[in-house]
């Protein structure tokens, strides 16, 4: 068998079940595999599906509603895909009771929503809009009555303008803005929410909209002013955690955490010498641009920022004071990982990390940075877990893929439900490694505004006909809710779902 055919395998995940995991040693956890249950997820393991408030709300100008950047963004010419808006979006604003009952039909223990800043504070800072409050008081409730646990992330992208105008993140004070947001909050919703997430994706609001511009507000920075803007994002994290400690109304039953756009890596092989060149690419901060893990992720949870970026970025790191570093590391009770995709290293002859290319004709979602790569959800948590020791939320996965209605009037996504089984198939893995993941959140609810590519992606269980807003549940959405029902038991169970090959022969 040729080379590439044998990557092929290995990062497909069919190898499943063969990689030899002995040599991590890790106290097994409460998340640890549980006998009774039948499968590797514990019984308390929570089923959730995510969604953004730019990408699912609509309702852009009204009720008060503060502009954000994207509603800016958006406007400018060639730079969303058929000029595509979340004016509109998925209607969520006016529609979440239909899309809560699909919740509950699906059995989603939990939901993971983001709440638009400029929506609750037009201003960024100052008065707040009662009804745009409302609007999160009523979703809330109706999460409460249909039994599903709601999942706050205090910030997914929709930066106030406003702020944006007073300098953003470039601006220290931004981190004290944050910190007043997130009071409003907790105020607000901290008898009813007990599961918060500071910030999404930090590599996605600072990286792709500040320094490449391809996100709102579309910037350009210089590398100094990028690494500014990125400390006083961690900085803002690290304040609100604060303020969610000390003003939730049920301190110690709340949970807070902080979600990266985690960048996974595989190894090439079970060979300790890949999974350690593997592990080396992870942490690695290997150019001058956001897609790395350590630089998000060491400095709030250990401290510091990592050695190898600090280098890296020579004199173009600016000076902070000295104890902002301290301040950004607040115990957090969860790292949340969205995890889409893997790259697989091997050691290279060098001894350093080598990237494998996927092999042509790869498989892929309908996003082209998408390889279908299930081992990262059981290298990701790994890798995590032994440098971070938190436990972990799978608080994304899933993919686009270009649905339509068909002629029976059934969507069907047999790709999604291939994908989804085999990602699960790799994180029930992990979790009966000991690897502690306590919940996973499908990527998405409802096909919506895949930000810079619009509506051309379509990552949801149901899918939405844009000219009038009808949901349609796919046919992966039948499957996940057995999945649910089942507690993953389903997906090793061949007489539960269709049948999916995970394994050779
Ligand atoms: C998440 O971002 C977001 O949280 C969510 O809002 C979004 O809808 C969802 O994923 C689906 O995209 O990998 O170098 O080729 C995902 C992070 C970062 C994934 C940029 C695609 C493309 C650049 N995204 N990445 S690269």
């Amino acid at each position: 068998m040729t080379d590439p055919k044998l990557s092929r395998r290995a990062m497909l995940g069919i190898s499943a079940g063969g990689v030899a995991v002995a040599s991590v040693a890790h106290a097994v956890s409460k998340a640890g595999g549980s006998k009774a249950t039948g499968g590797p997820f514990p019984k308390d393991f929570v089923w959730g599906v995510a969604t953004a408030s730019y990408q699912v709300e609509g309702a852009a100008a009204e009720d008060g509603k503060g502009q954000s950047v994207w509603d800016v963004f958006c406007k400018r010419k060639g730079v969303i895909f058929d000029g595509n808006t979340g004016d509109v979006a998925c209607d969520h604003y006016h529609r979440f009771k239909e899309d809560v009952a699909l919740m509950k039909a699906l059995g989603a223990k939990s939901y993971r929503f983001s709440i638009s800043w400029p929506r609750v504070l037009p201003n960024g800072i100052g008065a707040s809009n009662p009804k745009g409050l409302d609007f999160y008081s009523r979703l809330i409730d109706e999460l409460g009555t249909s039994g599903i646990e709601p999942f706050c992330t205090i910030f997914h992208w929709d930066y106030p303008q406003a702020l944006y105008k007073k300098g953003g993140w470039l601006n220290r004070d931004s981190a004290d803005w944050f910190a007043e947001y997130t009071s409003l909050l907790a105020d607000k919703f901290s008898d009813r929410v007990k599961v918060w997430a500071t910030m999404n994706e930090p590599q996605c609001f600072i990286g792709l909209a500040l320094l490449e511009g391809v996100h709102a507000p579309g910037d350009k920075l210089k590398i100094p002013e990028y690494l500014t803007a990125a400390h006083n994002a961690m900085r803002a994290h690290a304040k609100s955690v604060q303020v969610l400690r000390a003003r939730a109304r049920d301190a110690k039953g709340t949970r807070v955490g902080y979600v990266l756009a985690a960048q996974i890596t595989q190894p090439a092989s079970d060979k300790p010498e890949d999974v350690e060149a593997a592990r080396a690419a992870i942490f690695s901060v290997p150019y001058k641009g956001e897609w790395n893990n350590a630089w998000w992720t060491d400095p709030v949870v250990l401290g510091k920022y990592p050695e190898d970026g600090l280098a890296l970025f020579g004199a173009e790191m600016p000076k902070f004071k000295s104890s902002d570093l301290d301040e950004m590391k607040q115990p957090l009770d969860y790292l949340g990982l969205n995890i889409y995709k893997a790259d697989t290293y091997k050691r290279g002859a060098n001894g350093k990390p080598e990237q494998i290319p996927t092999p042509p004709g790869y498989p892929r979602s309908g996003a082209d940075w998408q390889p279908i790569t299930p081992g990262c959800m059981y290298w990701g948590p790994r890798y995590f877990y032994d440098r971070y020791n938190l436990p972990m939320m799978i608080t994304e996965n899933g993919l686009a893929t270009r649905d339509q209605v068909f002629l029976d009037g059934k969507v069907h996504d047999p790709q999604r439900i291939d994908f989804m089984h085999r990602y699960l198939a790799e994180l029930g893995r992990a979790i009966k490694d000991g690897i502690p993941v306590t919940g996973y959140y499908a990527w998405s609810l409802l096909d919506n505004f895949e930000w810079a590519d619009g509506y051309k992606q379509r990552f949801g269980l149901v899918y939405v006909d844009f000219d009038n807003q009808r949901r349609v549940p796919k046919d992966s959405f039948d499957w996940f809710k057995k999945v649910i029902a089942s507690n993953g038991r389903a997906l090793t169970d061949r007489s539960a779902l269709p049948f999916t090959k995970v394994t050779p022969g």
